[in-house]
């Protein structure tokens, strides 16, 4: 099966602050890979790739990229939906959908690397952890014109449950923003996955600063 590199994060990931997630559809005028570094200088620590529109091909060449840029700062890199190319890139994770092929299945390919698995309700989150998911995703907290097809869930308060019933790491998403992710901690939220908020900031550094301090 495929192992990754002994020096890489691997597990030791901390699910913890500001989880950024590419989103090039939903910045004027920046890359994923632009996006990427941004998040980077601002110092967080996990980013996914999330690439809607763009080729295989296209996808991959853009996350040979940040896979090295990630590497060089010791930064996690995920990638959401496609195995083939988190496989191929070395990435530290791969993030899937309850559409996506079955957990144990992924497990069965993927080896030790990170896998997170989108949930929105208490049953596919019980699922996820007894099938061997090292994360899961918790959303959408609020709603959001990000995503196509947007998954119905118990929001905040499905978050709450989560974070009482659930012994792995758990992150937010959907709709998180600068006015309401002190509201997200206070439900239960310890990590918190952001598309557009970041995407569409003019600094993501200071994007990222002030949602540090909204979390104080
Ligand atoms: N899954 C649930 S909501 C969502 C995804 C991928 C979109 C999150 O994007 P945003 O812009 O942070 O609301
Ligand atoms: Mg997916």
């Amino acid at each position: 099966a495929y192992q990754l590199e002994k020096n890489f994060p691997l597990k030791r990931v901390v699910f913890d602050g500001i989880y950024g997630i590419t989103g090039e559809t939903f910045a004027t005028g920046k890359t994923n890979v632009d996006l990427a570094k941004e998040m980077i200088a601002a110092g967080i620590t996990v980013i996914q790739y999330r690439e809607k529109e763009k080729s295989k091909l296209e996808k991959y060449h853009q996350c040979q990229t940040i896979r090295r840029l990630t590497l060089e700062a010791g930064t996690t890199f995920i990638v959401n939906d496609d195995l083939d190319i988190a496989l191929a890139v070395t990435a530290d994770g791969i993030h899937i959908g309850q559409d996506d092929l079955p957990l144990k299945k992924v497990r069965q390919i993927a080896g030790n690397m990170i896998i997170g698995v989108s949930t929105h309700n208490p049953d596919q989150a019980k699922a996820a952890v007894s099938d061997g998911a090292d994360y899961i995703g918790v959303g959408p907290i609020f709603s959001t014109n990000t995503k196509k097809n947007l998954e119905k869930s118990g929001g905040l308060k499905y978050l709450e449950w989560v974070a009482e019933n659930i012994s792995i790491p758990h992150v937010a998403i959907g709709g998180i923003k600068e006015e309401n992710i002190a509201q997200v901690k206070k439900h239960g939220g310890k990590c918190f996955a952001i598309i557009s908020e970041l995407a569409g900031a003019h600094s993501i550094e200071q994007k990222v600063a002030a949602l540090h301090s909204a979390l104080e």
